[in-house]
């Protein structure tokens, strides 16, 4: 408790001190306590989700199906997938960055929707227990896509209570989208226009568009599935007048976009690291921002490339094709206005901008092996096969969760108001980097070579590769645990930091770290361009004695 003798209390307190009753966490609407809750619940899922992908990598270590069971592995990897996508990583930065920044960077006392977004919690957290107890019964087999007539017709493990899981949590997105966009139109500081947002909140509008746009379109196929379980309603199962592919147009329709979902907020974060590191402004702003939207609204028109070898038209085919190759176009626009703004940069190459580049990295790579799988012919080849699984890896976990933990890294002084250990840090960026390369790029080779995705037994003369795939987990392990450790330590024996220790533009830099509960003392301005680089540079930024409110933008 604060000392009540203090004049005003407001201003000392901040966001994790000011009510000290666990219901008080349970009943918050303060949207950094609401990104807190959701952050706690996803280090829970993503320990599941990992539980599921080490059983995969052991049982891929050697080439007979000797450590569990067919059925066993493919519950494992439907645990797997199901998990990591849909109660993970879908909410991954939205619900904790986005939760705990947008307000914060706009200038706003919270969200628009205060309760709409505890609300959000709570369901996301009933889904996901829908979606757990389902696994915890026996488990499922159908792979996260749920393809039909699979899991319509044939699938005996917890179908129907796993997507009334999925289900129920879409809520929980459309719920978030909703209260980005409203407080985005609505809440932002005077004087801040379009062009004058952060590209983060740039980032996060156009996942917002996507989350409430795609989201009730998987709502209705999975309700679909379960109608047809159920009830035997033919939707899907040509035995009763179905269309099995009718299906997997409507979850791409859906799951392609939620791929943006993923990687939006992700580009997002990097144009933040990207400036705050190299101290400069932004190059093409307009671009950045602009571009951002163009990947959102070309994401619905692709989902085609999915569907390659389902037999669709070839017309319908190439221009799918087309269009996946089309969203190059606004991601390298990206890629490029970042490596503009990084020449001329002033970096230091501390911990988040180490994540900034290697997500670069990864990100571009990513990419690529997507525009080889947008290539009909090659996607023939390799359709199925660890290729595809190396891919989306190389962007939802290389690139996704890797601007993440750069993201985390870069405002954790904000968010606890402590410096963590700079040298582990680095250690866990570079470790990061390594482990996930050793652990992915051999898939690529697996694929190319013919090893099908979702098989537990396989060709003996691709033991090399799948062992130094597993042989990469261990680092990741490394790379993803590390970090909790130090940054938990950071909460006791952190230094404490200043209200802006990395020198950075933006309005969240301007209040106490941690924030007050209504995030600024008086009500913020905003004046002149997005990122106003070089900021304070003259001042000794790194350690405050207590966080005490000084005048607005000393720069
Ligand atoms: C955010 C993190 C991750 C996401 C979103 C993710 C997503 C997925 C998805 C959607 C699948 C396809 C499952 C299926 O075919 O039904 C998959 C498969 C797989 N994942 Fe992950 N994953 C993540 C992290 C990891 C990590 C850290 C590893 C490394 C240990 C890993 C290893 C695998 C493997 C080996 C498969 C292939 C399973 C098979 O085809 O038999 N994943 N992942
Ligand atoms: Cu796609």
């Amino acid at each position: 408790m604060t000392d009540p003798s203090q004049e005003r209390p407001s201003r000392s307190e901040n966001f994790w001190t000011a009510r000290e009753t666990a219901l008080s966490w349970f009943l918050t609407t303060d949207h950094k306590r609401v990104a807190v809750l959701y952050a706690l619940t996803l280090i829970a899922t993503f320990a599941l989700g990992s539980v599921g992908a080490a059983i995969v990598r052991l049982e891929l270590i050697t080439p007979a199906g000797d450590l569990v069971s067919a059925e066993a592995y493919n519950r494992a990897f439907t645990l797997h997938g199901i998990v990591m996508v849909f109660f993970f990583l879908v909410p991954l930065i939205p619900a904790t960055l986005g939760n705990f920044l947008l307000p914060l960077m706009l200038g706003a006392k919270d969200l628009a929707f205060p309760r709409l977004n505890l609300a959000s919690w709570y369901v996301f957290v009933i889904g996901a227990g829908l979606a757990v107890a389902a696994i915890a019964m026996g488990g499922l087999e159908t792979g996260w896509t749920f393809y039909t007539p699979l899991s319509s017709v044939y699938a005996d493990g917890y179908v129907t209570l796993a997507i009334l899981g999925v289900f129920v949590s879409g809520f929980a997105s459309i719920f978030t989208g909703i209260n980005f966009i409203v407080t985005t139109h609505t809440l932002r500081a005077p004087g801040m226009g379009w062009f004058q947002m952060p590209l983060f909140v740039w980032g996060m509008y156009a996942t917002s568009l996507v989350m409430v746009l795609a989201t009730p379109v998987l709502a209705v196929t999975l309700l679909l599935v379960i109608a047809e379980r159920a009830f035997g309603i033919g939707v899907f199962d040509p035995a009763i007048g179905g269309d099995p592919l009718l299906f997997q147009h409507l979850f791409w329709f859906y799951s392609h976009p939620a791929v943006y979902i993923m990687i939006l907020p992700a580009l997002g974060v990097m144009s933040e690291l990207v400036t705050a590191g190299s101290h400069n402004r932004i190059f093409g702003y307009r671009f950045v921002a602009f571009s951002s939207i163009a990947i959102a609204v070309l994401s619905f028109l692709v989902w085609g490339h999915h569907m390659f070898t389902s037999g669709q038209s070839m017309y319908g085919g190439i221009v799918f094709s087309f269009l996946s190759f089309l969203v190059a176009v606004p991601s390298a626009v990206k890629a490029y206005n970042w490596a503009a703004t990084l020449y001329k940069g002033r970096i230091t190459l501390n911990t988040p901008f180490l994540y900034a580049l290697s997500f670069i990295g990864l990100f571009v790579f990513g990419g690529l092996t997507g525009l080889v799988l947008a290539s009909i012919a090659v996607d023939v080849h390799v359709h199925d096969t660890y290729f595809v699984v190396a891919h989306f890896h190389y962007i939802m976990v290389g690139a996704a969760v890797t601007a993440f933990m750069g993201g985390l890294h870069f405002w954790w002084p904000k968010i606890t108001g402590r410096l963590f250990n700079e040298s582990l840090g680095r250690f866990s960026a570079v470790m990061l980097f390594l482990g996930f390369n050793l652990t992915f790029f051999p898939q690529f080779v697996l694929g190319y070579l013919g090893m099908p995705r979702r098989y537990h037994e396989y060709d003996p003369d691709l033991q090399i590769w799948n062992v130094l795939s597993s042989a990469g987990v261990p680092m990741l392990a490394v790379g993803y645990g590390l970090p909790l450790l130090y940054l938990g330590w950071s909460l006791k024996i952190g230094e404490k930091a200043g209200r802006n220790p990395w020198n950075a533009a933006g309005l969240e830099w301007t209040t106490t770290s941690p924030p007050p509960e209504h995030n600024f003392p008086e009500p913020p301005e905003w004046e002149g361009p997005a990122y106003p680089y070089p900021v304070g540079e003259t001042e000794e930024p790194q350690v405050q004695e207590e966080a005490q409110p000084k005048p607005e933008r000393e720069a």
